[in-house]
């Protein structure tokens, strides 16, 4: 195997024996063979729609493909299999969509797409998972299967690719919720079609900025979704403690998940916590109006294995970041969407939480009342906005110096301690912005307020990185100037590859100087990053007292 799209990559190059998240190499063979079937899929669907046919069965199946196939998220050889065989249905199937369009069309034979015959050859039906993992072992990023790449194509590929897992990701939540754009699926088959083609590396920067462009819009239509669904988030109290009685963690980011499982358990006597990245649910006026939805327990995603194995209750897992289950509590850990691990049970379609919820109740939960501090959350854009004659006219007056948005994902990497040390160093006149997991490294510390705006503001999940772009346009409108003339600086924490979907929106948008951590991509290669660094400014994160210096000049 080999797979370097996450930041824990091992020894900082990529992981070749069994990855560093689980991973083991049937299943990154499995990921592979999985991605080659969605550019094979991609081809037939773009030429299709080129021809104006609709391609439905395509659409759900590379949003769901490539958010199978995300970091931490479907760790299960029989569920990548058989999205794997779906696949080759619908590659069958938009193949027949796109030659009956083009003879409906013309009146001729469509001609046959070189790449595309390729990608769908040799196929036999009845593969077993045996077949397919060898299928797949010779189809990794390094295989060259679509024709010779530079050390620098190959780079700008790969991190088109992951832009797109990401933005898949979001695209998955928002569908959920009944909300997509048919230009959005249009792009992503144009895209991933494009993968099989040589190109030059200006071509490739032009298309991963545009994969940033579509996914930004990707995020505001999942902001709809979320707004329009569940409320506009507001201001919010967490509580971090428990209360006795039994119990119930929601972990990843599907709010619709969370409502369905509140929905089900009223009035049954199981309180409902939020967990990672669930805990901006606590915002929204159509979740938080459950009076069972208890708080926040446990930290980032990292700290799970230690967080639910302590845990008294059942478990749902709705997306990433799944970690491999300790035996201590496999009994009462489910999944659910895009997620997956051998052995655990998964609850489908039906989102019937009947297992979860009995489950919970055979486990009693707390046994008495955990103290706990409160924390605030739901500073989305939209409850920004309403105190953003304040926090301009503190601007103006010199009570805010400066904004820094510490966001992005945690992770085990010991240099994340940075992340916590410059929340903790910056000075008193200095508003934090935070979003996604990385926030629990500093979430519970009391940071004071300025006036009466907190000074750490919680925007809510990483998607609500399309709410951070929205306040800093708000501001820089305000103050009839540019995103990077603004007195703000971005401080990012990256993961996975959602992360890699957001910076290519925020570079998209032209945003410079972003700091970037804890250990930069392994695919970027090195003429790449140059590109980055020339055009973008962007650089690695040094040190705490470096970057503050930089930042706001000696007088700090
Ligand atoms: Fe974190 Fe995981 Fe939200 Fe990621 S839980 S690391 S960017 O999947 O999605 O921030
Ligand atoms: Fe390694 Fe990350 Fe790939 Fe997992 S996703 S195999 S940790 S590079």
């Amino acid at each position: 195997m080999f797979c370097y799209q996450c930041e824990e990559k091992a020894k900082g190059t990529g992981c070749t024996t069994r990855g560093v998240c689980g991973k083991d190499p049937d299943v990154a063979a499995l990921q592979d063979l999985l991605v080659f079937q969605m550019k094979g899929i991609a081809l037939y669907a773009s030429k299709a729609r080129e021809l104006g046919a609709e391609t439905p069965e395509a659409d759900t199946l590379i949003t769901e493909g490539l958010f199978a196939t995300t970091t931490n998220v479907n760790f299960d050889p029989e569920r990548l299999a058989d999205l794997i065989r779906r696949a080759q249905d619908v590659k069958e199937s938009t193949r027949r969509t796109y030659k009956e369009t083009y003879r409906k069309k013309d009146g001729d034979q469509a001609p046959e797409i070189k790449e595309a015959t390729a990608a769908a050859a040799q196929w036999k039906p009845g593969e077993t998972i045996k077949d397919l993992v060898a299928r797949g072992e010779k189809l990794g990023i390094k295989s060259e299967v679509f024709g010779p790449e530079t050390e620098d194509t190959r780079a700008l590929k790969e991190l088109i690719t992951y832009g797109l897992k990401g933005m898949a990701a979001y695209l998955h939540h928002a569908r959920v919720l009944g909300y997509d754009d048919r230009k959005v699926y249009g792009f992503m088959h144009e895209a991933l079609a494009s993968l099989t083609t040589q190109q030059s590396v200006d071509d490739l920067v032009s298309l991963a900025l545009k994969v940033g462009e579509v996914n930004l819009k990707v995020m505001e239509i999942l902001d709809q979704a979320h707004n329009e669904t569940f409320g506009s988030p507001e201001p919010s109290p967490v509580f971090l403690g428990a209360k006795k009685g039994p119990a119930i963690l929601v972990s990843g980011h599907d709010l619709m998940d969370l409502y369905l499982l509140l929905k089900q358990t009223e009035g049954k006597g199981i309180n409902i916590y939020t967990h990672g990245e669930m805990l901006p649910a606590r915002a929204y006026p159509e979740l938080k109006k459950f009076t069972h939805l208890a708080g926040n327990y446990g930290g980032a995603w990292q700290d799970q294995q230690k967080d639910f194995e302590a845990f008294p209750g059942a478990i749902l897992v709705t997306t990433n970041c799944l970690q491999k289950p300790r035996d201590s509590y496999k009994n009462n850990i489910f999944t659910t969407g895009p997620v997956a691990w051998p052995e655990v049970r998964h609850i489908g379609p039906s989102k019937d939480f009947t297992p979860v919820i009995e489950k919970a109740l055979e486990m009693k939960g707390f046994p008495e009342d955990l103290d706990g501090k409160t924390i605030l959350t739901g500073f989305a854009h939209r409850a920004v906005m309403k105190v953003a004659d304040k926090v301009i006219e503190a601007v103006k007056s010199g009570k805010i110096r400066h904004f820094f948005l510490i966001g992005g994902c945690d992770g085990r990497n010991p240099k994340r301690s940075y992340y916590t040390e410059l929340a903790k160093a910056i000075p008193d006149d200095c508003v934090i912005l935070t979003l996604a997991c990385g926030k629990y490294r500093f979430n519970n510390l009391d940071f004071g307020t300025i006036g009466d705006l907190p000074r750490l503001m919680d925007i809510g999940q990483c998607n609500d990185a399309y709410s951070a772009v929205q306040i800093a346009l708000a501001l820089a409108k305000a103050f009839d100037c540019s995103v990077n003339d603004l007195p703000l600086s971005l401080v990012i924490s990256w993961y996975e590859q959602k992360a890699v979907g957001i910076l290519l929106s925020l570079l998209y948008l032209g945003i410079k100087d972003i700091r970037l951590g804890p250990s930069l991509p392994a695919f970027v290669s090195p003429n790449v990053l140059q590109v980055l660094v020339d055009t973008f400014g962007i650089k690695p994160i040094s040190t705490v007292e470096e970057d503050l210096k930089a930042i706001l000049g000696s007088d700090r």
